[in-house]
């Protein structure tokens, strides 16, 4: 890339004798976002944003220099300089100012020559005399590319200096040659000093044998870039869930929302994007809101406890199972135990209060009476199931039970033992958890114990038709093998 407007460099008021021109390459790197000058990623976000920053002009070898102003407060003359965080919402103008500089000879001194200048017919060598007269110096700048730059001439001086010159030695390597200006004889080289090309700096000079002087290069601007950018930071919305007391709904409330994703115990809720939602169930809810510029807030969590009663099947009272712990009193009394259910006592008032998780702690009560109604079954063994129907999952407790070898059946209305199961009484106590894969309809269970049997009839809504069954121990009765075979029809 040819930069031609690298004339400017004569302003120092110098006319040069050849044409300067400014041959480099200028490397335009790829971003994400910016300009001519730079780029920066990320260009916005919410909330806070940590950029980075990389200068795309380089005019190397050309002396470069960077002057960043990054928009919050922070400056830096790096080309790539350290990520900056803008936080709070607004725009942050990102400026950078590049200089392309150049090297600049301004300044050439002679101290002293050599006697190269003497013996001819302008300044002769006289016998006994010798030298008349003193040189009339000048010198001669050239490049490899024969680019030359002639100096004006001081006549009859071994000392000169030329001063503001203005020359950008942008085509190294360069050398100065000294003269003595000679009309009719010819000139008469004093000297030739190499320039290293070493950048900035004094450089003296002492050649041929006693032509000295010095030389001073400096760094000036040459071509000048200045462009801006903006970062970009959105405000966030701040979501918060409220729980309409009275309906048990949730709305999300944030200010400038535009969308909402639901969570149900951290699980997106598919298909619900409405800013107000009725809870389908127990347990943790959550919304996402997002506003205008796409920045979301996630919203407070909402425990929604599950809400149940005691219910009474047979001789026991249950609740939902799959709680963490259930505590049962009657008249007041702690009973013992750790389970959804309970044997009656006899009458009284009984109450549960179950720890369901999240904080929820749900308290039940239940009164108890026969008063009127006669007598409850107090024969042993007693058992029930609960729930009743049920889906196929099911809870077989019994108490009383006598026979360490006693047995349960499921039978189906024909009469047709489906499957069996071996248990054995702790302390007279028996609970099966059982979960069936069988027709929906009627089934008896049967529990024999010794010679006494008792019958219950269970409904089940199950759908499915698969004759098979899984059934297995609850804790906290001590594990035993327990024994199934499958009557059921192929
Ligand atoms: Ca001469
Ligand atoms: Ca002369």
């Amino acid at each position: 890339m040819d930069i031609a407007v690298l004339a400017h460099v004569s302003a120092s008021g110098i006319e040069l004798d050849v044409p300067q021109t400014l041959s480099t390459v200028i490397t335009v790197l790829p971003g994400s976002g910016g300009n001519t000058s730079f780029s920066y990623t990320p260009t916005a976000g919410c909330g806070s944003v940590t950029a980075s920053f990389q200068a795309l002009i380089d005019a190397s070898p050309a002396p470069m220099s960077y002057a960043w102003d990054l928009g919050n407060g922070v400056t830096s003359t790096s080309p790539n300089p350290p990520a900056q965080t803008y936080n709070g919402a607004g725009s942050y103008e990102v400026f950078l100012q590049t200089t392309i500089g150049g090297y600049v000879l301004n300044t050439v001194n002679v101290t002293g020559t050599n006697t190269n200048w003497c013996g001819d017919v302008e300044e002769p060598s006289l016998p006994i005399i010798g030298c008349t007269g003193s040189p009339d110096l000048y010198f001669v700048l050239t490049n490899s590319g024969g680019g030359a730059y002639a100096s004006s001439t001081v006549d009859n001086t071994t000392t000169a200096s030329w001063s503001e010159l203005g020359i950008l030695l942008n085509s190294p390597p360069y050398s100065l040659s000294i003269y003595d200006e000679d009309v009719v004889s010819g000139d008469d080289l004093l000297g030739t000093y190499n320039i290293p090309a070493n950048g900035v700096g004094t450089y003296f000079i002492n050649v041929a044998g006693g032509t000295t002087g010095s030389l001073v290069i400096t760094n000036e601007p040459q071509q000048v870039f200045l462009d801006s950018a903006l970062v970009t930071v959105f405000s966030v919305p701040d979501v918060s869930l409220i729980e309409n007391a009275t309906t048990g709904e949730l709305c999300a409330q944030g200010e400038g929302l535009v969308g909402y994703a639901w969570l149900f115990n951290g699980v997106v809720v598919p298909d619900v994007t409405s800013e107000c939602y009725m809870p389908t169930g127990p347990g943790l809810w959550q919304v996402v809101g997002t506003n205008g510029f796409g920045c979301t807030d996630s919203s407070n969590v909402v425990v929604v406890c599950p809400v149940f009663e005691i219910v009474r099947n047979g001789n026991v009272l249950f609740v939902p199972s799959s709680y963490l712990a259930y505590a049962w009193t009657f008249n007041g009394s702690p009973l013992s135990g750790n389970d959804p259910f309970i044997f009656l006592q006899g009458d009284g008032t009984y109450g549960v209060t179950v720890d369901a998780g999240n904080g929820c702690i749900i308290v039940s009560s239940f009164v108890w009476s026969t008063v009127g109604i006669g007598e409850a079954d107090s024969a042993v063994p007693r058992m029930e199931l609960f729930p009743n129907p049920n889906d196929g999952a099911f809870t077989i407790v019994a108490e009383g039970v006598g026979s360490s070898s006693a047995y349960i059946e499921l039978l189906d209305m024909t009469g047709r033992v489906i499957w069996q199961t071996r248990t054995t009484a702790n302390n007279g106590l028996v609970r099966v958890n059982a979960t069936m894969h069988a027709a929906s309809g009627a089934y008896a269970v049967r529990l024999h114990d010794g010679d006494r049997m008792r019958t219950t009839r269970l409904v089940s809504s199950d759908d499915l038709n698969r004759a098979r069954a899984r059934v297995y121990r609850l804790s906290p009765l001590p594990p035993s093998v327990a024994l199934f075979r499958n009557k059921a029809p192929a």
